[in-house]
């Protein structure tokens, strides 16, 4: 579609929010490296959160947070349904993780990042805090060369075959984590290599847009849901194939997600199931990791690297930000 049929919101979205959206996740992720390697994930947790919530509310959106820090009564900030913003621009979807990685953070391991996405209004999937069933490519491989529903064997040879390689040249990145030894044993009895991460797999989707420098070629297994529909929003700006299913295996999580309008307790969603407009993604380093180097407190600047994308022209800005004036980091 050419920019100038786009609908307005898209424009709007586009003009103003791919910078804003940088100094909401910097300012999160600062205050939350501030409490790096002290061993109190929710200490950090709470104050990424806050300075996410503060920054967020200068921004001349109408935002409503649809994935966030829980359901209404669990989380006193950045809920699901909160209302954020100035309310003086236009209707957005918001995703927020403003600590992904609270334990990396908390034991100063690499990989924490704060990440958020931004989304024309209604078009985020709302999904509950519940896991999800998760496989990720990058770009540039046929539509459908690989299947959530299909055999991991049949994923790694399909992919390998597509990719022109052997078997033995794809690496999987799976969560370590009990609940994939089957996962992990076919991976690797399909001559594949198995790459684990302890946490991070919003990071750990985005590795596959770019197997030549990360080397993973695949993202596979179960994560959790809120960090699933972030992850595609980033590869609905960089490209690349992702399809996840809810876990929802208990009548309490099926009524939450019925609550939040899931008729299909069992659906595939793709990339634009999840991400069905325009967004912005954004993520900025906490602790140094292989996506982004973490904050660095200097004597008299702090130093950020920040990388946002836009759906809408595909652009990946990567922001590294000397910041001068420190007063913005107080509380308040
Ligand atoms: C993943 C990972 C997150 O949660 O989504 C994981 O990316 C899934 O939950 O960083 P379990 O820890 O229960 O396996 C995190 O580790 C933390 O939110």
């Amino acid at each position: 579609m050419a920019s100038s049929q786009k609908p307005a919101t898209e424009k709007v979205l586009d003009r103003i929010l791919s910078i804003e959206i940088v100094r909401v996740t910097e300012r999160a992720a600062v205050s939350a490296a501030r409490l790096r390697g002290r061993g109190n994930e929710k200490e950090a947790d709470q104050a990424a959160v806050d300075a996410m919530r503060r920054e967020m509310n200068k921004l001349p959106i109408e935002g409503t947070i649809v994935i966030g820090e829980g359901e209404r009564d669990e989380a006193p900030m950045l809920f699901i349904g909160e209302k954020v913003g100035k309310k003086n621009g236009p209707k957005v979807d918001i995703a927020v993780d403003p600590l992904e990685g609270t334990t990396l953070c908390a034991k100063n391991m690499p990989g924490a990042i704060a990440t958020m996405a931004m989304a024309a209004g209604g078009t985020l999937l709302n999904a509950p805090d519940v896991y999800m069933e998760k496989i990720a490519i990058g770009p540039g491989y046929p539509q459908g060369v690989v299947a959530l529903d299909a055999p991991a064997e049949e994923n790694i040879h399909a992919l390998a075959k597509a990719k022109g390689v052997k078997p033995e040249h794809i690496t999987a990145l799976i969560l370590d984590r009990p609940r994939h030894a089957d996962l992990v044993a076919a991976v690797r009895k399909a001559g594949a290599s198995v790459r684990f991460i302890t946490d991070g797999d919003v990071a750990g989707v985005i590795h596959t847009a770019d197997p030549d420098t990360t080397g993973i070629d695949i993202y596979l297994g179960i994560g959790g849901a809120p960090e699933g529909v972030l992850a595609a929003a980033a590869l609905a700006c960089i490209g690349g194939q992702m399809q996840g299913r809810l876990v929802l295996d208990t009548e309490e999580k099926r009524e939450r997600a019925r609550k939040m309008g899931i008729k299909d307790p069992r659906k595939t969603y793709g990339i634009h199931d999840m991400v069905q407009g325009d967004c912005v993604f954004s993520a900025t380093g906490v602790t140094s990791g292989s996506m982004l180097q973490g904050v660095r407190f200097k004597k008299e600047s702090v130093e950020t690297e920040t990388v946002v994308m836009r759906s809408a022209t595909g652009t990946v800005r990567w922001i590294r930000a000397e910041h001068r004036y420190l007063d913005k980091f107080k509380l308040g």
